[in-house]
């Protein structure tokens, strides 16, 4: 039950106890902006950062693609409008939450990504109860390119999300980002090659519960 109380900010170079990964995740310092600035945790001296921009080649092409996470299947629908299929990122996982009817868990984001439409790269937060059918989070967007790309940007900046417990929860958290392709055409689902290529990253710190 690592988020019953106080705040999680990943001081460590290790992901603090209760948290694991899928993909490249781990815990910097500072990261530099695509657009341009260099990015400080919102509080502390570290952050978590889901997937790794940086372990690319001059073309941008992963140096190692197979420790990529395998999203493909995953389809979302951005509220950029967007729809949207996801090809291979990374994962942040909590497990064993437990969070009481009334409680808000609330962190901060930061979402960012260096590649242009159609390769519209996503954020998602989802919290998945323990037993189907239980309370939870489906799975929620929360940042995607063609959000971003419509203010000329290509980075969130540090957002805080909340969410209220309207029931009791026990299950996992995860968030998640994405190299994404948008859908132009429903018979073909499968990521393009091209869309494996230029990961971007999700930048999560102080997740608290009050
Ligand atoms: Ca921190």
């Amino acid at each position: 039950m690592p988020l019953v109380s106080g705040s999680n900010s990943f001081e460590s170079a290790k992901l603090p106890k209760g948290f694991k990964s899928r993909g490249l995740v781990k815990t910097r310092t500072s990261i530099k902006s695509p657009d341009g600035h260099m990015v400080s945790p919102i509080a502390g001296n570290r952050f978590a950062c889901i997937d790794d921009p940086e372990a690319v080649d001059a073309r941008r092409m992963r140096l190692n693609p197979q420790a990529a996470e395998n999203l493909v299947g995953i389809v979302v629908r951005p509220q950029s409008g967007v729809p949207t299929i996801a090809a291979d990122g990374a994962s942040l996982i909590c497990e064993g939450v437990e969070l009481k009817k009334g409680k808000r868990l609330v962190f901060a984001f930061n979402f960012m990504t260096w590649g242009d439409m159609p390769w519209n790269d996503f954020a998602t937060f989802e919290a998945l109860p323990t037993n189907p059918g239980s309370y939870g989070l489906q799975r929620h967007v929360l940042c995607d390119l063609a959000d971003l790309a419509t203010a000329g940007r290509r980075a969130s900046d540090w957002r805080l999300v909340t969410w209220t417990l309207a029931d009791d929860f026990t299950g996992t958290l995860t968030w998640t980002v994405a190299n994404g392709q948008e859908i132009t055409d429903w018979t073909l689902l499968d990521p393009a090659a091209e869309a494996f290529s230029n990961p971007p990253a999700l930048l999560i710190d102080d997740i608290r519960v009050f």
